[in-house]
């Protein structure tokens, strides 16, 4: 770790989010549809403001896999108002079974600048523009023997190394009850700078030994009048200062 924080890095600066849940309503309101599409474009003013390197999506963008070709057209054009990079994991609402959006669509094809994590057993972006990489394993049954952080590799001490992962955390390893288990050791080993965790929808550090790991929390769980009460995080990278989290609130 110390080796790893001694090797220059520029800083970065990573927004994060999951469980948008676009289109997610069981009664189907239109309103409720508009409003959950609001918030994703105050995500990504936040990435434009906040002038962030990269934005981390950790899952559940969509609410599910049967989303209408308009909803996926919405967020390339959304996306397509950055020009940084993004990357997106599937989580249990949009995993990569039959018929994925992700299957459906090619969001790079759509927009080069976003990757969506597709690997079943695990892969690395990397952004040596950035000094970073990205690593996610993408969710094809959400189970309890599929664990989100399960073949992760050793990190590299030249780049910011950043994780996603969209599953339940259990602070004691246990034979898990719930799908998609995140065990807070599996966190600690990975010696990697910061684990963008979604699928509990209240915002949590996580951080284990070294690692800085969070949920984001989902970005609305409540409205007020028009506005969202919700917020994102904002990961700060230096090597002087180290990895700070900031919740930023949407507005
Ligand atoms: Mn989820």
């Amino acid at each position: 770790m110390l080796l790893a924080m001694a090797t220059p890095r520029r800083a970065l600066r990573v927004l994060h989010t999951a469980d948008v849940h676009l289109d997610g309503d069981s009664a189907g309101r239109p309103e409720v549809h508009a409003a959950q599409r609001r918030v994703f474009q105050r995500i990504v003013d936040q990435a434009l403001a906040e002038q962030a390197d990269l934005l981390l999506i950790a899952g559940d963008l969509f609410d599910h896999n049967r989303v209408p070709d308009d909803t996926v057209a919405f967020v390339l054009a959304e996306l397509n108002r950055l020009r940084q990079p993004i990357v997106i994991l599937p989580g249990n609402h949009d995993a990569l079974r039959t018929n994925a959006i992700y299957d459906r669509h090619d969001f790079t094809a759509a927009a080069s600048h976003v990757r969506v994590i597709r690997e079943l057993n695990g892969e690395v972006v990397d952004f040596p523009q950035l000094d970073a990489l990205v690593w996610g394993r993408a969710m094809e049954e959400h189970e309890p023997t599929f664990q989100p952080l399960a073949h992760i590799p050793a990190r590299d001490a030249g780049r910011w190394c950043l994780a996603l992962g969209h599953g339940f955390f259990y602070p004691d390893r246990q034979r898990p009850e719930r799908s998609s288990p995140i065990f807070a050791d599996e966190i600690r080993d990975t010696g990697w700078d910061y684990v963008a965790l979604g699928h509990q929808h209240v915002q949590t550090d996580v951080s284990q030994g070294t690692v800085t790991a969070c949920y984001a929390g989902a970005p609305a769980i409540e409205w007020v009048g028009a506005s969202p009460e919700g917020a994102v995080l904002r990961i700060d990278f230096s090597v002087e200062a180290g990895i700070r989290v900031e919740s930023r609130r949407l507005r």
